[in-house]
């Protein structure tokens, strides 16, 4: 193929990979040629690129999905390339056919190198023929019920049950025993055909306990390939990673010259050019099996930058351009151990929800051996109609230690606020034993993430760090008086003026109430708060817009305290508190009457969303823990139950709509 070298590329695709190509371009001096949806109008990579395209609508399928949309955004731009990202239409043939046929150059591999590993068991077959190792199973054509169970019989149980067409764990079943393979077979055929238009399945031993190592592989136009060496990414979440590192702790330099040949021989068979990833298995015994093939960047790339030196993007656009790989195998070296961490809009202890809001605060920590690949900025809406991956924190250190130590820093130093993230898991996996070992296995976050251990109440730090926010804000710190006082605050202090004894906060965060009194204290020129029968003092000065930092004698402690109406979000040492100010006129009510809980409920919704499903109606009984509402937000699907044993008073919302968060669903009264 002769080079074709190009001025301008489209980046079909948002968030912190487009960011990430578009800075690739522009230091290679190509134009970079931004699309985006009504949603991402003000987004971070629309800002970067040197020209942006409305392609449509919010939903993924009219704008980032939309092939026509896209082509004609390339031809009134006049793109002569374009680089698809990953996830969206990263790894669609079609795609990059139709780019192709328009005469645009795809950053990516050709249409049928992307075909060719589509197919799970097709691959499979390929890659055996290739010589690189496979789980052993099932991945043949026929489908009938009694193959599988012959088959199955063979390979043994447990197995796992996938779907052909599938993908990155979508459609896979564990199946313990014979007795469960049919059901088995008919459920994943369902979803299969369901998610992917293609009913095929294959079997193979599932392979427990089990590190997920993959490999990053390099080809030019010329026929050359090389491997770039592993990353391990056992920590997942429902096929999620969140923690991805280089090299991996259980691969030994013979093992990484045995699994880097191997992905090559996967490369070249299926006639592989630019960045690729091929999937093992790994097993304690240090077998690794070929499980598939990523046809394109991945998030985790960076890790394999950061102890390589090499700038994968622009080796991807150079290579579509037709240019030479300028080294080769024995050029590659690797030099310490780097670590990534996805920085994610979900909340960790109410089952991985997604946050959406106005993310207030957004500060990356900075230092030697950081970096930060980011989507999004202070002051940027976290919307629901993308996934929710904010920024990726990735770490560089001479060796495992320090790189760990770096980034147990890092983490501590980021500061979000104004939208939950999973700093907070973060900061438990890096400090885990198990992590710290080197122990990552797949089931790392299932087994050892208990949320409910830890009972997420606000510590007295982040009381402290509310109501010196609104100390702060109301201009009492100053001594100015209540003339510079937000209405939130005098209205929250209710009768404060004509009561003795220091001015009431009171907040309420999940079924705890937290009440302090604070009185001024001018010697030095703070306040003493009263607490649980505790009186601390304290000075406070505002940092930033958001960010307060506390004294107490000569210890300190910064937080960020976003105030959004009577809420009050509080971020302290990477957690995240959501404190409500409590009227107090309110709280004597709530405290008069007991635990008199009302009968009536309203079950709002727990964060923006759309409702798939409503699946009850007036006057219908329903059971604790029963779901009433279907939602998704995100593109993730969320239950909505009932609290208690109930009858149903009224629905207050239909399947289609979209709605904000607190939204009320549906009235209970309870029984
Ligand atoms: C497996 C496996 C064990 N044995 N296949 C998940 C994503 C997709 N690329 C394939 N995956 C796996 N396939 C066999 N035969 C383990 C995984 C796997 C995994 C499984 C359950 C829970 C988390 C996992 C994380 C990574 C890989």
């Amino acid at each position: 193929m002769p080079a074709r070298p190009f001025r301008s590329v489209l980046i079909a695709n948002r968030g912190e990979i487009a960011v990430r190509v578009i800075q690739a371009c522009q230091e290679l001096g190509l134009r970079a040629i931004a699309v985006y949806s009504d949603a991402d109008r003000a987004a971070l990579h629309v800002q970067r690129a040197d020209a942006a395209y409305r392609i449509g609508p919010p939903p993924a399928a009219e704008s980032y999905l939309n092939v026509p949309a896209l082509l004609e955004a390339a031809r009134v731009s006049g793109a002569e390339a374009v680089h698809p990202g990953y996830g969206f239409l990263a790894e669609n043939a079609d795609f990059a056919q139709a780019c192709l046929d328009a005469g645009l150059v795809f950053v990516g591999p050709p249409p049928g190198a992307i075909r060719a590993m589509g197919n799970k068991s097709a691959a499979k077959r390929l890659m055996e023929q290739a010589g690189v190792p496979v789980v052993p199973g099932y991945q043949g054509e026929a489908q009938d019920d009694a193959t599988f169970e012959r088959e199955a019989a063979r390979i043994g149980f447990p197995l796992l049950v996938k779907a052909a067409a599938g993908g990155g764990g979508r459609g896979m079943r564990v199946v313990p025993g014979l007795a469960a393979l049919p059901e088995a077979l008919e459920s994943a055929r369902r979803e299969a055909l369901a998610a992917f238009g293609d009913p095929m399945l294959l079997l193979e031993r599932y392979v427990s306990p089990a590190r997920h190592v993959e490999v990053q592989v390099f080809a030019d136009q010329q026929g050359q390939t090389v491997h770039l060496g592993e990353r391990e990414c056992s920590i997942q979440r429902r096929h999620q990673k969140v923690v991805e590192e280089a090299p991996s702790p259980a691969v030994s330099p013979e093992l990484r010259q045995a699994m880097g040949q191997a992905a090559v021989r996967a490369a070249l068979a299926v006639g592989y050019v630019s960045a690729g990833t091929v999937e093992f298995v790994l097993d304690e015994q240090g077998q690794y099996y070929f499980l598939e093939m990523n046809t394109r960047i991945q998030v985790e790339h960076p890790v394999t930058e950061l102890v390589t030196g090499l700038d994968l993007v622009q080796l991807q656009l150079r290579v579509a351009a037709g240019e030479p790989l300028p080294f080769r195998q024995e050029d590659v070296h690797w030099d310490g151990h780097a670590i990534e961490c996805r920085i994610v809009a979900e909340d960790p202890r109410r089952g991985f929800a997604p946050q959406t809001g106005t993310l207030a605060v957004f500060e990356p920590p900075r230092g030697v051996g950081i970096r930060n690949d980011v989507g999004t900025y202070a002051g940027d809406t976290i919307g629901m109609y993308y996934d929710s991956l904010l920024a990726k924190l990735i770490v560089h250190g001479r060796d495992r230690a320090q790189a760990i130590s770096r980034l147990r820093w890092a983490l501590e130093h980021y500061r979000v606020g104004g939208v939950g993230t999973n700093l907070e898991l973060l900061r438990f996996i890096v400090d885990h034993p198990e992590f710290r070992a080197g122990r990552t296995f797949t089931n790392f976050i299932p087994e050892f993430w208990r949320p409910e251990s830890s009972s997420g109440a606000p510590p007295l730090e982040a009381l402290l760090a509310a109501v010196a926010s609104d100390l702060l804000a109301s201009g009492i710190a100053s001594g100015v008086g209540p003339r510079g006082m937000s209405d939130d605050v005098w209205r929250a202090a209710g009768a404060w003026r004509i009561a003795r004894g220091g001015m009431p906060f009171r907040f309420r965060a999940g079924d705890r109430l937290l009440s302090a009194t604070v009185e001024r204290d001018e010697q030095v020129n703070g306040w003493q708060i009263e607490v649980e029968g505790e009186t601390v003092t304290i000075t406070a000065d505002p940092l930033g817009d958001h960010g307060v930092l506390l004294r107490r004698g000569e210890e300190t402690l910064s937080a960020q305290v976003v105030r959004d109406g009577e809420r009050l979000l509080v971020q302290l040492d990477g957690r995240a508190y959501t404190l409500t100010r409590e009227p107090a006129s309110n709280v004597e009510a709530a405290e008069a009457s007991g635990s008199g809980e009302s009968a009536h409920g309203q079950i709002a919704a727990p964060m923006p969303a759309k409702v798939v499903k409503v699946l009850v109606r007036p006057g219908e009984r329903v059971k604790p823990h029963q779901t009433l509402v279907v939602l998704e937000s995100m593109k993730i699907e969320h239950l909505v139950e009932a609290p208690y044993a109930a009858v149903v008073e009224r629905v207050r919302c239909r399947a289609g709509e979209v709605v904000p968060e607190g939204a009320v669903l549906v009235d209970l009264e309870a029984q």
